[in-house]
């Protein structure tokens, strides 16, 4: 593209480089003409310029929810970013399932819960259960994965236990609450205990949630994380190729 400069990009709102963002957020007063005065002005104040406010919605009592368009000088430079990414090759479900046979002679076996006191189900489900999750199908699904999906709510020394007690090749940790950071206490929790009982050398481990990736899943000590929108079939393919490597080295 003409007058890219990798180096210095910014937001793209009309035109290339105009660092026009879109952004919405709330404050704790009901709306007004002076509550809508306030937006901009705090949006000036960290540093935007030609604010609009283009959105003020009452949102619960005494609250004000804002869309506004504004503008920023600032750039990044995206040549200097460095960040791991999964990189699988996608296969179906059935080249997973020979593939498996052939390089492991048995079915991988795969375990996974949401931990701690987080009580939502449906992103391990979405990656584990057999009808799996946008036109995907889950992990129960493949005949050489033996997937074992222990639920909701499950403490992580117990999903260890289950893991080393059915020899697993992987296991899938899910994490969907992140308030006050309870997803990071309790992911590095898990790996401490990993630890503990042995199973962070011969075992895959993987972290899913919507506030997780792959960079932030590997600062934990996780081999891989996924985040909102993963695919049963690359966390397959991703298990099958870190298998493969860890046995042919
Ligand atoms: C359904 C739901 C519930 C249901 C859960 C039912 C169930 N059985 O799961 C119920 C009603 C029980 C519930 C309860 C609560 N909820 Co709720 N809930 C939701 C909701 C609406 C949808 C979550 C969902 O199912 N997403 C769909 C799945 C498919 O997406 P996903 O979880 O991101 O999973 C994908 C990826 O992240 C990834 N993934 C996830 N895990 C893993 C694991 C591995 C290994 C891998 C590879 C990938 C992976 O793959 C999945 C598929 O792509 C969200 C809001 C939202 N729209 O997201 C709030 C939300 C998650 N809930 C929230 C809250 C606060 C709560 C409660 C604390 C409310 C309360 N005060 O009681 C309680 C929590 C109780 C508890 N102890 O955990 C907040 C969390 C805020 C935060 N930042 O932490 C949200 C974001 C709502 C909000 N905006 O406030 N909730």
């Amino acid at each position: 593209m003409e007058n890219l400069d990798l180096k210095n990009i910014k937001p793209y709102g009309d035109t290339l480089n105009d660092g026009i963002i879109q952004m919405s957020f709330t404050l704790p007063v009901p709306p007004s003409g002076k509550s809508k005065e306030a937006a901009k002005l705090y949006l000036e104040k960290i540093g935007y310029t030609n604010v609009y406010i283009t959105t003020m919605e009452r949102a619960g009592e005494n609250f004000s929810f804002f869309v506004a368009y504004a503008r920023h000088n600032t750039s990044i430079n995206f040549e200097e970013i460095d960040v791991p990414e999964i990189e699988v090759k996608i296969r179906s479900m059935k080249e997973i399932d020979s593939l498996i046979e052939k390089h492991f002679k048995r079915a991988l076996r795969v375990v996974g819960a949401c931990t701690g006191s987080d009580a939502h189900s449906v992103g391990i489900d979405a990656i584990m259960n057999m009808k799996g999750y946008s036109g995907d199908y889950g992990l129960e699904r493949y005949k050489q994965i033996d997937a074992y999906n222990l639920g909701a709510q499950v403490k992580n020394i117990d999903l260890i236990l289950y893991a080393k007690q059915v020899k697993a090749d992987a296991i899938l940790v899910s994490q969907i609450v992140t308030q006050k950071n309870i997803h990071i206490q309790n992911a590095t929790d898990f790996i401490k205990k990993a630890e503990e009982l042995g199973v962070i050398k011969d075992t895959i481990l993987i972290l899913g949630g919507p506030r997780v990736d792959h960079k932030f899943a590997l600062s934990l000590g996780f081999h891989a994380g996924f985040g909102p929108g993963s695919k049963p079939s690359t966390v397959a393919n991703f298990i099958f190729e870190e298998k493969l490597k860890r046995e042919t080295v």
